[in-house]
């Protein structure tokens, strides 16, 4: 996937003489202006063509250059995935295009929350990518601290989504890090002031990234970064910052869809006596039998339940 298409240079139906239609690729949107980034790696800031669908980083685009450094986006290409995120007015928008691989950091400060990492790896399924767990700011663990959070993290390993442990900070994890990013387009997503910038800036030592302080009285991050935006990495790859959240919101799942997120779930489904069976305790329920065997945790159940009961 994140397929850079070669294509040859279209022409628009309306384009001026000698300005045709290229094809771009969006590294960073700002409210109502995009930077496009052209096949020879120049940006321009774009507005969009009235009557466009909301575009966002990782998208591929067609565009007319209108200035030195600016043009109109005219077409949206196929997505190959998008993933969303919910307003504040619980509408769901796409927040990146194009994903690959969603790494969900997480770390103590400000805190570690599980079930905000089971969003997003439910978040992950449900846009075909693959989640991969960070837990950065290792530095500040102590060994019990680090045990508790390892036997969390044993249960994602059984579940088959990796994790690393990192620190931004003492420079730790990041080469294994580099290697999970290589050759995929990858979303950094996460709480606010968990070091999401900071890992960026770690691949990119050379690149301005914000960094944020988190506040000392509150102990609560916040927000830094404010655009997302789409690095190319050295290594191959790309990675996209995105702003930190408060809480993330899977928006309105469809109750027999919810499961499809669950990757623990999948070797049961279909297998329950009622086949639109939503594994609330209905009797003859495969899920219910699999957390009664330990082949399911009851973290994750829970987590099944609460957001059911949404
Ligand atoms: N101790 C420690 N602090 C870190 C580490 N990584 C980042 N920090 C600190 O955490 C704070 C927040 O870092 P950012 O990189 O701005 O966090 P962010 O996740 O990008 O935050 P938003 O942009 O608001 O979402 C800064 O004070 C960093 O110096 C780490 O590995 N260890
Ligand atoms: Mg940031
Ligand atoms: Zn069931």
């Amino acid at each position: 996937m994140s397929s850079r298409r070669t294509r040859d240079t279209q022409t628009s139906p309306d384009e001026s003489p000698g300005n045709t239609a290229a094809r771009g690729l969006v590294i960073a949107n700002y409210g109502k202006q995009l930077l496009v980034e052209d096949e020879h790696g120049e940006l321009y800031r774009c507005v969009t063509r009235r009557g466009l669908e909301q575009i966002v980083c990782g998208d591929h685009v067609t565009w007319l250059k209108t200035g030195e450094h600016s043009g109109v986006v005219e077409t949206l290409e196929p997505r190959a995935s998008v993933m969303l995120k919910t307003d504040g007015n619980k509408r769901q928008r796409p927040l990146a295009a194009n994903i690959d691989q969603i790494v969900i950091e997480a770390a103590t400060e400000p805190t570690l929350d599980a079930y905000l990492i089971d969003k997003y790896t439910i978040a992950a399924e449900l846009t075909g990518a693959i989640p991969l767990i960070i837990i950065n700011k290792a530095d500040l663990l102590g060994s019990e601290q680090r045990a508790s959070i390892e036997t969390l993290m044993h249960e994602y390993d059984r579940i088959g989504y990796k994790h690393l442990f990192t620190s931004a900070l003492k420079n730790t994890g990041i080469d294994a890090f580099k290697r999970e990013l290589a050759g995929k387009t990858s979303i950094l997503v996460g709480q606010s002031g968990v070091g999401k910038s900071s890992l960026v800036k770690r691949l990119l030592p050379e690149q301005d990234i914000t960094i944020g302080k988190l506040s000392e009285a509150s102990g609560q991050g916040k927000h830094t970064t404010t655009a997302t935006t789409l690095y190319h990495l050295p290594g191959g790859g790309d990675l996209i910052d995105s702003p930190g959240v408060r809480d993330f919101r899977l928006g309105d799942i469809d109750p027999g869809v919810l499961a499809n997120g669950f990757r623990d779930f999948f070797p049961y489904l279909g297998q329950c006596h009622f086949n639109n069976c939503l594994h609330l305790g209905e009797p003859g329920c495969a899920i219910t039998a699999a957390l009664a065997s330990g082949h399911i945790s009851q973290r994750r159940m829970d987590s099944y339940r609460k957001l059911q009961s949404q």
